[in-house]
């Protein structure tokens, strides 16, 4: 038992003084005090030569040499890695790597655009759902149960439940909003519609619109008017021209529809205008008391007006696209030719 305290001692006052320059002189450390034939290893095999009842004393006091010669072990580990790391061959100076930038797709930058103007004027953003029940995309809005817009021919059923429709229309939205009771509303209305139409270069069986609704005390056709206005000007410019002519919808009257001088000929006459100088870009009209009615809204105390337009015709336009099919196919050659300022 002495024999065994004074070899732990001598060993730890040699420990004690132990330096190392450097990862090698650490791991020539490790070896000689800890390795499988190490110091601490072979000091350990005393313990057979211990007697019986000195082996929990010797027990205790070579279990604190281990923990001694490790934390040693640690300290000089720690003062070497700091002296020379092991990434000295990396240079931290280079440049990364570039991350390619992806471009918006057309219909996202004429979306933006529409939406932005409207936001100016007050009117906030909404979206709902896709897949619609016939309440909420045709019979609300005033569209009477034999009106072709429900025949199978334009309209995608959904097969295992034909209550559901892919909406045709983003007035689904609208009809949500409208039914949440929270009065005024001045809402626009981005979004995907669907047509069972036959897919060409001119059509195609979904494409985007964007919808606006404004509900209040005491709004009037001026205001529509004001409002499209305002819009027109700021999308097209100052110096183009508008006409309403007047049209039919079910879930407005009066309906009328918008038409802007051409903005590719100036109104003189182009392939874009068919020769009449003037290019239709949306509908529009006074929301029809029957829409209020069916979403709980008092017709005889409020009115509001309505409008809608495409955002895939205007974006042809403005971009030079000859083929409505060019914005669904993903090809990067078409995405990564578009460019604004939004
Ligand atoms: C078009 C014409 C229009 C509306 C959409 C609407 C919605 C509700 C009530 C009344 Cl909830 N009207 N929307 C009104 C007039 C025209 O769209 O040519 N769209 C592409």
């Amino acid at each position: 038992m002495e024999q065994l305290l004074s070899q732990i001692n001598t060993y730890k006052k040699e420990i004690e003084a132990a330096t190392a320059a450097d990862e090698k002189q650490v791991e020539e450390f490790r070896i000689k005090y800890l390795g499988t034939k190490g110091i601490v290893k072979i000091i350990m095999g005393e313990m057979k030569n211990v007697a019986a009842e000195n082996k929990k004393e010797a027990g205790q006091l070579l279990n604190d040499f281990k923990l001694f010669v490790e934390e040693k072990y640690d300290q000089l580990k720690g003062s070497t890695s700091n002296i020379k790391p092991q990434t000295s061959n990396l240079d931290l100076s280079l440049p990364g790597d570039e991350l390619p930038i992806g471009s918006r797709h057309p219909v996202t930058l004429m979306r933006n655009r529409i939406v932005s103007i409207f936001q100016r004027l007050g009117f906030a953003v909404a979206e709902g759902p896709e897949i619609e029940d016939d309440w909420h995309n045709f019979g609300a809005l005033n569209l009477p149960e034999h009106h072709p817009a429900r025949d199978m021919q334009d309209t995608f059923y959904i097969q295992q439940n034909p209550d559901w429709v892919l909406r045709t229309h983003t007035s689904n939205v609208q009809i949500r909003e409208m039914e949440k009771g929270k009065l005024p509303i001045r809402l626009i209305m981005p979004g995907r519609v669907y047509r069972n139409e036959t897919v060409s270069a001119r059509s195609h069986c979904f494409f985007h619109q964007v919808e606006g609704l404004y509900i209040d005390e005491n709004v009037s056709f001026a205001d529509l008017k004001q409002t499209l206005y305002f819009f027109v000007k700021e999308m097209y410019g100052k110096d183009v021209k508008v006409r309403f002519r007047p049209s039919y919808f079910p879930f407005t009257e009066p309906s009328a529809e918008m038409d802007v001088s051409c903005f590719i000929c100036g109104g003189s006459g182009c392939n874009i205008c068919k020769k009449t100088g003037w290019v239709e870009i949306l509908g529009c009209g006074m929301v029809h008391p029957n829409v209020l009615s069916n979403c709980n809204i008092d017709p005889e105390r409020y009115t509001g007006f309505a409008f809608g337009m495409g955002i895939e015709r205007p974006a042809m336009l403005k971009y030079g696209i000859n083929d409505i099919r060019l914005f669904s196919e993903n090809d990067v050659r078409f995405l990564k030719q578009f460019t604004s300022a939004i």
